[in-house]
C-alpha cells in the first residue's frame, strides 16, 4: 500500500503486526504447527483439540453466569462412583463433553470421573478411534464461593476392538497418552495442552470466541518456593510426609499455596515451580486423586515441561491401573522438589527396614 503524499510503502507498526500474528495463532493452527504435518492423524489431533476448546467455551460461558442462572449451582442430591456428592455443574460439564464429541466422528468412548462406565458413542453416530478420558469439572467444591475450577483431559488411541465393552485397553500406563491438558476457569479461561512437543497455554478471547496463544514451550523451574498440600490431613499422613512438612516449616524460602482444586494449584506450579502433594493417608493409602484422568494427564504435562510426577515410589506415567477409577498418591512439580519429597519416603523406608 503506497502513501500518496510520501510515495512510501505503508506497513503497520511491527508490534501491531506481531499482535495480529499472535491473535491469529489459534489452537487448531498451533497444533498443526506442532505436528508439522497435515496428515489425517494430525488433522484428527487438531480436530480433537478444537472440540475440547469448544467444550471449554461452553463450560466457561455457563460458569460466568452460574450465579445468575436459576438452578445452575448446588447439588443434584446424587453421589457419583467416587462416593462424592455431585453438583449440577459437574453433570452439566460432563454432558457438554459428550455433546461436543458425540457427532465428531473422532472418538469411540468417553471415560469420565462422573460415569462409572465409559460412554460408548451410539451406533447411529460416526465412530472414531480415540478415547477421551476427563474430569469434567475438577474442584467443583470451589464453585459456591466463585473460586477457580478446571476440566482435565487425556487422549488415548483405542487398541483392539473392545467388543466386550470392558475398555481393558485403557488400563495401560500413562505413557500411552497421545495428548493431555486442562482448561482453567479463572479470572481468564486458559487452555493448557501438550501433544508431546512441549506445553503450550492459550487464553480465551471472549470477543473472538477463540483461544489465543499466550505462552509457548512452558518450562517448570528445577526448584520453586511453593509447596501445595492440604495440611489439614497432617495427622493422617505417614511419618515421611510429616517430616517433609516439618522440613519446609523450618527452612527459609518456602511458601504454602493451596486452592482446593488440582488444576489451579498445578497451573501455579507449572509456571512458578515447587511441588503439589496429595499423598496417601491412613484411611486412603492410595490417596484421593484418580490416575487416568487427573494424575496421569498432569504427569504428562509436567514431564513435557521438564518436571516430575511420582507416587512417592514410582513415576506416575509408569503406573499401570487395574481399574478405570484407580486412585494414586501424587507428588508433582519441580524435579528438585519432587526428589526432595521422595528422599523423606526413602529415609522412612530405610529406618523401617532396620527395625
Ligand atoms: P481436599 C477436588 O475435589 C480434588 O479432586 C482436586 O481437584 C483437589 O486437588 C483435591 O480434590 C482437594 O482435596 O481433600 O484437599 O479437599
Amino acid at each position: 500500500m503506497v502513501n500518496t503524499q510520501t510515495g512510501e510503502d505503508f506497513h503497520i507498526r511491527l508490534e501491531d503486526a506481531q499482535a495480529l500474528d499472535r491473535d491469529c495463532t489459534t489452537l487448531s493452527r498451533h497444533v498443526l504447527q506442532q505436528l508439522q504435518s497435515f496428515s489425517p492423524d494430525a488433522q484428527d489431533i487438531s480436530a480433537l483439540m478444537t472440540r475440547i476448546a469448544l467444550a471449554g467455551k461452553l463450560i466457561a460461558r455457563r460458569l460466568t453466569r452460574a450465579g445468575l442462572v436459576e438452578n445452575a449451582l448446588g447439588f443434584t442430591g446424587t453421589v457419583n462412583v467416587q462416593g462424592e456428592s455431585v453438583k449440577k455443574m459437574d453433570i452439566y460439564a460432563n454432558d457438554v463433553f459428550i455433546s461436543v464429541f458425540k457427532q465428531s466422528g473422532l472418538v469411540c468412548r468417553l471415560a469420565s470421573e462422573e460415569m462409572e462406565k465409559p460412554y460408548y458413542i451410539p451406533e447411529n453416530c460416526p465412530i472414531g478411534r480415540y478415547t477421551l478420558l476427563y474430569d469434567p469439572l475438577d474442584g467443583s467444591s470451589n464453585l459456591d464461593t466463585n473460586l477457580n475450577v478446571g476440566s482435565i483431559f487425556s487422549i488415548r488411541q483405542q487398541e483392539g476392538n473392545d467388543e466386550d465393552g470392558s475398555a481393558k485397553d485403557l488400563l495401560q500406563s500413562g505413557r500411552k497418552q497421545i495428548a493431555a491438558g486442562y482448561i482453567l476457569y479463572g479470572p481468564s479461561t486458559m487452555l493448557v495442552y501438550s501433544i508431546g512437543t512441549g506445553v503450550h497455554a492459550f487464553t480465551l478471547d471472549p470477543s473472538l470466541g477463540e483461544f489465543i496463544l499466550a505462552n509457548e514451550n512452558i518450562k517448570t523451574p528445577a526448584h520453586g518456593p511453593i509447596y501445595s498440600v492440604n495440611e489439614g490431613n497432617f495427622w493422617q499422613w505417614d511419618d515421611s510426609m510429616r517430616d517433609y512438612i516439618r522440613y519446609v516449616h523450618r527452612h527459609d524460602g518456602y511458601t504454602a499455596r493451596y486452592g482446593g482444586a488440582l488444576v489451579g494449584d498445578f497451573h501455579r506450579i507449572l509456571y512458578q515451580g515447587g511441588v503439589f502433594l496429595y499423598p496417601g493417608t491412613v484411611k486412603k493409602a492410595e490417596g484421593k486423586l484418580r490416575l487416568l484422568y487427573e494424575s496421569a494427564p498432569m504427569a504428562y504435562l509436567i514431564e513435557q515441561a521438564g518436571g516430575r510426577a511420582s507416587t512417592g515410589t514410582q513415576e506416575i506415567l509408569d503406573v499401570v491401573p487395574e481399574e478405570l477409577h484407580q486412585r494414586t498418591p501424587l507428588i508433582i512439580g519441580s524435579t528438585e522438589d519432587v526428589t526432595l519429597v521422595e528422599s523423606f519416603i526413602k529415609e522412612q523406608a530405610r529406618i523401617s527396614n532396620q527395625k
